[in-house]
Parts: C-alpha cells; structure tokens; sequence
C-alpha cells in the first residue's frame, strides 16, 4: 500500500507541474488524456493496481485514487473556465431580454374576403351551402341549359377528368344540388373553388374562388336583384362605390346582367390602368333571373315561383378591395405578401 501513496502523491506533483502555464486548449486535451484517459491515463490505470493489494487496504487506496482524479478533474475544469473564460460569457442567456415573437400564422386574404361575404349576407338572412368541386357534366351544364355542343361551352371549358366527371367551372351546380332536395322559399349563397382552362393574366386564374347567391320565391323580381347586390356591395366595398349592371348572356338566367364597380385601383383615373384597362370599370359578378327551364329541371313550377342568382368572384373581390393590380400575388405564396392581410 506504501508503494501506491507514493506513486499517487508523485502523479499529483507531476500533474501539478503539467497544467502550469498552459495556455492552449490542444495541450490541455493533450494533458487530459494523459491522466484521465480511461484505456491509457495514468490516473484511471492506478485503479488497475487494487486489485494486487491486501482486502483490508482496498478501500484506502481507492478513496486516496479517487481524491487524486477528482483533484485532476477540477484543475482541468477550472484550466477549461480560464482559457474559454469570454465564450462562455457570450454564450449566457440574457434573462432580461424581451422574447422572441414566433408567427403564428394569418388566414389567406382570399379566405378574410369569403368570410367577410359571408357574414353580410347570413346577416340579410341568407343560408351558406357547400357543393363538391368534381361534378359531372349534368350539375355543370345540362341541368344549367347548356345542352351538349352548345357554344357558351366554350366560354366555361374545364378540366376533364373522364367522360363523366369534371372540375366544376362555376358555383352554379350547387344551385341545382339545392333546389333538388329542397322547396322554395330557398335564399342560399355557395362558396367554393372553380377551375377553367384559362391562362393566368393580372384578372384571371385557371382556379379561383366564387361566391354563387340563389334566391327563389313567389313574387321575386329584378328589382329584389338589383337591390340584394347593390345594398350586399356597398357593405362590402363602400357606400359611395359605383355599381353598374350591364346586360348580358347566361344559359341559365334571363335576362342576366353582369355587375361591375368603379375601379378601386386606379379610382378611374389612370388610362393605363392594368386592371380595368382605362375603362374604368371593373366586373366583379354574372347574375340574372332563374331561367323557367332550369326550375322546370328541378321540379319547380315557374308559374308559381321565381328566382334571381349571381355568381361572384372572391379573388376579383380581395384584389378591388385590397388594390392588388394582379390576382397571381395571391398565389404566389410570399409570406411578406400574406402577412400584410392580418386585418382589411
Ligand atoms: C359565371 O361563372 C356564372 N356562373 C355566374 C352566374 C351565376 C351568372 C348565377 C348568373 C347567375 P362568369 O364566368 O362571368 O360567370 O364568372 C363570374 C365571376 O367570376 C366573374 O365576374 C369574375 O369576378 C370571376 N371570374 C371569372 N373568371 C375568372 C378567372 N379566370 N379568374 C378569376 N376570376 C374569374
């Protein structure tokens, strides 16, 4: 056991004398394992040596062992603070700092404006229905009076996914969803997704949103129309907003109008405007009066009642009421575009 205090009081010396003046953190790894490396340190083979000794001298040496690596391991550690001293330092956590605010997210302005639309007209009575967006050629254009080879076709061309199915071209099938399974009085709107075989320009998408509206009862007029989409976007855009209801062709009403508004973007003002051309008007919705047929194809008596509808597009609508002058923004996905639309 003598011969073991030796050695342990000699290692410590040495030891001593290895970490004076070390400056740098490659001697001090190297002086590391040179003690305390578990294979080869001189430190750790010391242990090795117990078992050459007596049971009673067992447990002295090994507190004495243990005191010499803990006395290597805290010279090494505090050798460690010393030279990484300023670090550390940078390294520390400012507990007085205010935090970091993560994004949480914001709704799609497209999705503000659908349900701002929503909200007026469940306002004025109206309910909200959902119809799918794979329809089949009857919801899409039979039952809406576009018979087969009609050329208004042409005008709503979509995507075909076979023979039967296709991706809806308007809201317009939900009309007929509805009227089949419910009897009038019928006062609905229909927002969803469309799809045309379109070529992105600043005003139209090959997918974009509308909001289709059906009203159907005794004794509705134009005039129930004209006033249902006046006073509907005069709350959403303003009360001073221009609106304009110029004559138009729908298969599935008659007569039909197409609605426009005075220019949000250039206030009618800018010959040049890239979004309504220097007109000065912008068309924002298809509406008209149910045509008879498309009552009589849902059982309906057009005798009896009446109906008017519209279709509007809430893309057109973000982009008047936001005055973005090209409707691809919104698809781009530039979460420095999306983040501006937190409030309208
Ligand atoms: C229709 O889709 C008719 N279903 C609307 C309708 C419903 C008429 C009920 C009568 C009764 P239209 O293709 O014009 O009509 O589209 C309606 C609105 O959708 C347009 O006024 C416009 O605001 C928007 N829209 C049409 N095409 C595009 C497009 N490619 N990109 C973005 N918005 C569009």
């Amino acid at each position: 056991m003598s011969g073991l205090k030796e050695k342990i009081e000699k290692l410590q010396e040495r030891f001593d004398e290895a970490i004076e003046g070390i400056t740098d953190e490659k001697t001090l790894q190297e002086v590391r394992n040179l003690y305390l490396s578990r294979s080869r340190g001189s430190v750790s083979s010391l242990f090795g040596e117990l078992k050459s000794l007596k049971p009673e001298e067992k447990p002295d040496a090994g507190k004495e062992i243990n005191a010499l690596k803990e006395h290597v391991q805290d010279k090494l550690q505090a050798l460690q603070t010393q030279l990484h001293g300023p670090k550390v330092v940078e390294e520390m956590v400012d507990l007085t700092l205010p935090g970091e605010a993560s994004y949480i997210g914001s709704p799609h302005p497209i999705l503000i404006i659908q349900q701002e639309i929503e909200n007026i007209f469940l306002s004025m009575g109206f309910s909200v229905e959902e119809g799918p967006e794979i329809e089949t050629d009857y919801y899409n254009f039979e039952a809406l009076n576009f018979p087969p080879h009609h050329p208004a076709r042409d005008d709503w061309d979509t995507l075909y996914i076979n023979d039967d199915f296709l991706l809806r071209t308007h809201t317009s099938p939900v009309q007929i969803r509805v009227m089949e399974k419910r009897k009038p009085p019928i006062r609905i709107i229909t927002p969803g997704k469309v799809f045309r075989k379109e070529s992105p320009d600043p005003t139209h998408l090959p997918m974009f949103y509308q909001v289709e509206g059906l009203v159907v009862d005794r004794g509705i007029t134009f005039a129930h129309l004209k006033g249902t989409l006046e006073s509907f976007l005069k709350v959403l855009f303003h009360e001073k907003t221009k609106v304009r209801f110029r004559p138009s062709f729908f298969p599935f009403t008659e007569p039909s109008a197409e609605v426009d508004i005075g220019c949000t973007v250039c206030n009618r003002e800018d010959s040049a405007c890239r979004v309504c051309g220097g007109g000065g008007w912008i068309e924002l919705l298809g509406s008209g009066m149910v045509d008879p047929q498309v009552l009589k194809n849902v059982n309906i008596d057009p005798e009896e009642y009446s109906g008017f509808a519209f279709g509007l597009g809430i893309d057109r609508a973000a982009m008047f009421l936001y005055q973005i002058p090209d409707l691809r923004y919104f698809y781009e996905n530039d979460l420095r575009f999306i983040r501006q639309f937190l409030q309208k």
